[in-house]
This record gives C-alpha cells, sequence and structure tokens, in this order.
C-alpha cells in the first residue's frame, strides 16, 4: 500500500460501472470524489494514483466505447498528525471525457446528456473534481461546466494535469491565469509521485471539509 505524507491508502478496488447516475450516485452521505474533464485529460491516471492502483482504472472499463460511468471505493487514512489520523471510506468516480474527436452525434448527445444529469445531482457528500491540461486554453464549454459545478456541487478542485510538460515559469504563469479564467482555487499534477501527491494531498484537506 502506498504511504505519503498526511495520506494513506488502505485499500481500493472496483465498485460498479452504470450508464445511469442514479444507479452510481451514492444514497449514502459517503464522501464521493467524481472526476471531470475532457477525453485524454489523464482522468484514468490521476483516478489510478489516487487509488494506488495505476492499472484498476483501465483494467475496469468495458471494452470499445461504452460511454458509462465507474465507481471504484477506497479506504484513506487522512491527517499529517499520527495521533490525530482518521480512517475514511470513500468513493471515487471516473465519467466519460467529453470532447472527443471521434465520437458520433449520437455519442456526443448521450455523454453530454449523462455529464449534465451528473453536474447538476451532486451526492450528499460530493466533491467535483475537475481536471484540466495546464497547457491549454479553455473554451466557453469548459469554462460552463466549472461556473456550473461551481454553483451546484459543496465542495470544487480543479486540478491541472500535465504539468512536466511546462518549465517551471510556464506552470507559474498558466496556473495564475487558469486559475482566473476558472475563477477557482488550482493545484497542479504531473508525471511522477512528487507531482500528484501534492494534488491529492489537495483532495485529502477536501475530505476532511465534507466529513
Ligand atoms: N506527461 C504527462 N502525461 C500524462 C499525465 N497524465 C496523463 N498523461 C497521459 O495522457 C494520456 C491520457 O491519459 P488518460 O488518463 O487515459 O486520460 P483520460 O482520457 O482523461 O482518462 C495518456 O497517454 C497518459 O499517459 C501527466 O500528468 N503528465
Ligand atoms: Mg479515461
Amino acid at each position: 500500500m502506498e504511504a505519503r505524507q498526511g495520506l494513506v491508502i488502505l485499500s481500493a478496488s472496483f465498485d460498479r460501472s452504470h450508464e445511469q447516475w442514479p444507479e452510481i450516485r451514492p444514497e449514502n452521505p459517503v464522501p464521493t470524489f467524481v472526476v471531470f474533464g475532457r477525453s485524454n485529460v489523464g482522468k484514468s491516471t490521476f483516478i489510478g494514483r489516487m487509488l494506488g492502483r495505476p492499472k484498476l482504472v483501465r483494467a475496469s472499463r468495458t471494452p470499445g466505447r461504452t460511454i458509462e460511468l465507474l465507481r471504484f471505493q477506497s479506504t484513506w487514512r487522512t491527517g499529517e498528525d499520527v495521533e490525530a489520523q482518521k480512517k475514511h471510506h470513500i468513493y471515487i468516480i471516473d465519467t466519460p471525457g467529453y470532447g472527443y474527436a471521434q465520437r458520433s452525434k449520437k455519442e456526443i448527445e448521450k455523454c453530454s446528456r449523462m455529464l449534465s444529469d451528473v453536474s447538476l445531482h451532486p451526492p450528499a457528500a460530493g466533491v467535483a473534481v475537475f481536471l484540466w491540461d495546464i497547457r491549454r486554453k479553455p473554451k466557453e464549454e469548459d469554462l460552463g461546466l466549472v461556473r456550473d459545478l461551481s454553483e451546484t456541487w459543496p465542495h470544487l478542485q480543479v486540478i491541472l494535469t500535465k504539468s512536466d510538460k511546462l518549465n517551471k515559469s510556464g506552470r507559474q504563469k498558466a496556473r495564475r491565469d487558469l486559475a482566473q479564467l476558472f475563477e477557482s482555487p488550482v493545484v497542479m499534477s504531473g508525471e511522477g509521485h512528487a507531482a500528484s501527491s501534492q494534488a491529492i494531498l489537495a483532495l485529502a484537506k477536501r475530505l476532511e471539509e465534507v466529513v
């Protein structure tokens, strides 16, 4: 099991997948991270890191182009101070990426219906996690989704992926610009352990807020 300062992942497994949000949306106030973002932004990679199981997410997806929601369960122990550490059962949900050019019109519509259903009906203890490629400039579609999430969800965390693709000054500038555009604080994630740890620790802090 993976150990990080402030977070230990005690267990992780695939729970279920479904095309309907009501079948996936937890009934109980279990802390639930729902990961949104364009296709290829790094959702599966990041969730693999949140679970401490890089291959679990890919292996859980039905082969082909099925548009579905994937639910994982995990147990996290959080807290810097060993005495005050807490154990949490959590859910992590992978959503279909939007903006994938190879999809048919019917698939695009299905995907966008599903995403609006999810974004409009957050679970009781829901944290929306919006991933964004640090090198890209958001369009109105992206800004609109983030705006909706920040209005509807109790908590929102924007995470900038692929920060390893820019140099230090490029990263700092992009981070400032994107925080302003998304009107939300952002954290960075990238290739390698240290970079993703920072973002996952930000989520562990969010967890303390929802429980
Ligand atoms: N350099 C870099 N590549 C990444 C990062 N995260 C994901 N990738 C790569 O981006 C591609 C898409 O990632 P994936 O997790 O499948 O994206 P998804 O479509 O949002 O689930 C894969 O080739 C990943 O290896 C990152 O932080 N840095
Ligand atoms: Mg994926």
